[in-house]
C-alpha cells in the first residue's frame, strides 16, 4: 500500500503532467497558426504523451491502494516569438520535469517504498530521452537559422512519431 505522503506527491506530479500536456497543446496551436503543420502535429503528440504519463501515474496510485486526484490546472503560456523559442522552452521545461521526477524518487526512497522507486525509475529514463530529443531539435533549428532548412525540419518532424 502506498503511503499518503507519496500518494500526495504523485498526485502533484499528475497535475504537473496535465499542465505539461496543456503547455504543449498551446505550443501546437501557436505552431499551427504560424503555418508549421509538421511541428504542430509533433507537439500535439507530445501533448497526448504527457496526458498518458498522468494516466499511468494515476493507474499506479490506484494499483497500490491509493486514490488519484484531478486538481485545478494553472493557465499555460501562449504565443512565442519563433519556432526556436518554442523548442528552447520545451527543453527548459523538460529539464524542470526531470527535477520534479528526481524529487519524487527521493520521496519514494524516504518512504522506503521499493516498488514505487522501481516504477519511477521508468520516468527518470524517459526524461533522459525527452531532454535529448528537445535538445537535438534546438540544435538543428539553430543550424537552420531563418533559411529554408526549417521547412524541411517541419516536414520531417511532422512525419516522425514524436
Ligand atoms: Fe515530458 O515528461 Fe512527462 O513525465
Amino acid at each position: 500500500m502506498i503511503s499518503e505522503k507519496l500518494q500526495n506527491a504523485i498526485n502533484d506530479q499528475i497535475n504537473a503532467e496535465m499542465w505539461s500536456s496543456n503547455l504543449y497543446l498551446s505550443m501546437s496551436f501557436y505552431l499551427q497558426s504560424e503555418g508549421f503543420d509538421g511541428f504542430a502535429s509533433w507537439m500535439r503528440k507530445q501533448s497526448q504523451e504527457e496526458l498518458q504519463h498522468a494516466y499511468d501515474l494515476a493507474d499506479y496510485v490506484a494499483k497500490r491502494g491509493g486514490v488519484a486526484k484531478v486538481d485545478k490546472i494553472d493557465v499555460v503560456p501562449q504565443g512565442w516569438g519563433s519556432v526556436l523559442e518554442v523548442f528552447e522552452h520545451v527543453y527548459k521545461h523538460e529539464c524542470h520535469v526531470s527535477e520534479l521526477i528526481d524529487e519524487l524518487v527521493n520521496v519514494a526512497s524516504g518512504e522506503k517504498d521499493k516498488a514505487s522507486q522501481d516504477f519511477l525509475w521508468g520516468y527518470v529514463r524517459e526524461q533522459v530521452e525527452e531532454e535529448a530529443t528537445a535538445q537535438g531539435i534546438v540544435e538543428k533549428l539553430r543550424k537552420c537559422g531563418d533559411g529554408a532548412g526549417i521547412l524541411y525540419l517541419d516536414e520531417q518532424l511532422g512525419k516522425s512519431r514524436a
